[in-house]
């Protein structure tokens, strides 16, 4: 069982540790990625903790199609509602924390 403790989303979500958001409603948090890969690039999390899309999808449908109104309405915001979306998924993809986070990548015209 994840807590807010051993999860740092779940402390981003929690406030604990600090994060530049960029969006939030109830069950949704959006915030920049420290490490950006595009002009805009956001990660977008349930505040309720799921290890990955696959576990999302299975147990919240309406959370992930939430998470992807919100990229929407970034990608609206940021550059005429156009973005990429990743969720990286296994630690061979490149999945790094184990909190289900969607990438969001705008603001430019993106490589192929
Ligand atoms: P990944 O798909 O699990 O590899 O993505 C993790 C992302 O979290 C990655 O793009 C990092 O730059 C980002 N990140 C962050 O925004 N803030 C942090 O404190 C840490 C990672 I650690």
């Amino acid at each position: 069982m994840h807590t807010e403790e051993d999860c740092l989303f779940c402390r981003i979500v929690a406030g604990t540790v600090p994060s530049t958001k960029v969006f939030e409603n109830s069950t949704t948090y959006a915030f920049k990625d420290v490490h950006p890969q595009a002009k805009v690039h956001v990660l977008v999390v349930p505040k309720k903790h799921y290890a990955d899309v696959h576990e999302l999808a299975e147990s919240d449908p309406a959370e992930l199609a939430d998470i992807i109104s919100v990229a929407q309405h970034i990608a609206d915001e940021e550059y005429h509602g156009h973005f990429r979306l990743e969720f990286n998924t296994g630690e061979d993809a490149g999945q790094s924390v184990f909190h289900v986070h969607a990438h969001v990548l705008t603001g430019e015209k993106l490589e192929e």
